[in-house]
């Protein structure tokens, strides 16, 4: 079954600025976590990341197809500082019914105040928050073990 990695804007700097808040990870990297993650449980990963709020809603409305069809098993989801802001991330989860486990690499609660609320979590299976790029791979098991 397929496994949708999606990353949200900026994702695309990790391990260039901010390793005291990112690690010193990138993208590349997190990719290959997940492929092997997923590998090892018999699935596939495609990761995919933009900076562009649309472009995340129609790979979210083309997973929900797949999930429909019954060829992907959902999405695992770090939505970036759309987390904090977007209602048409949250309508698109929920429209698609996609499973979707959010994951955020940063503690953003024990971060600033406007980083406390996610307009993704009442839409999402879970969440996994602030273990570095691991949360990737825990997202990714939690999602396949869920739809057991
Ligand atoms: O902790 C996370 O994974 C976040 O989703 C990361 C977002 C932030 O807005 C969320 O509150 C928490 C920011 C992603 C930007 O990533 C960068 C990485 C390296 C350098 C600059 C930005």
């Amino acid at each position: 079954m397929k496994i949708l990695v999606l990353n949200g804007p900026n994702l695309n700097l990790l391990g260039t600025r901010e390793p005291e808040q990112y690690g010193h990870a990138t993208l590349a990297d997190v990719q290959h976590l997940c492929e092997l993650t997923a590998k090892a449980l018999g699935h596939e990963v495609e990761c995919f990341q933009s900076n562009h709020e649309g472009e995340l809603i129609d790979k979210i409305h083309a997973y929900g197809r797949l999930h429909r069809d019954g060829q992907a098993l959902g999405a695992v989801f770090n939505p970036g500082a759309f987390t904090h802001t977007s209602v048409a991330l949250h309508d698109a989860i929920k429209g698609t019914g996609l499973p979707v486990v959010e994951i955020h690499i940063s503690n953003v609660h024990a971060r600033e105040a406007f980083r406390h609320h996610s307009y993704v979590s009442p839409v999402a299976k879970g969440v996994v928050v602030g273990l570095g790029i691991q949360g990737y791979a825990l997202a990714i098991q939690g999602l396949a073990g869920s739809a057991l």
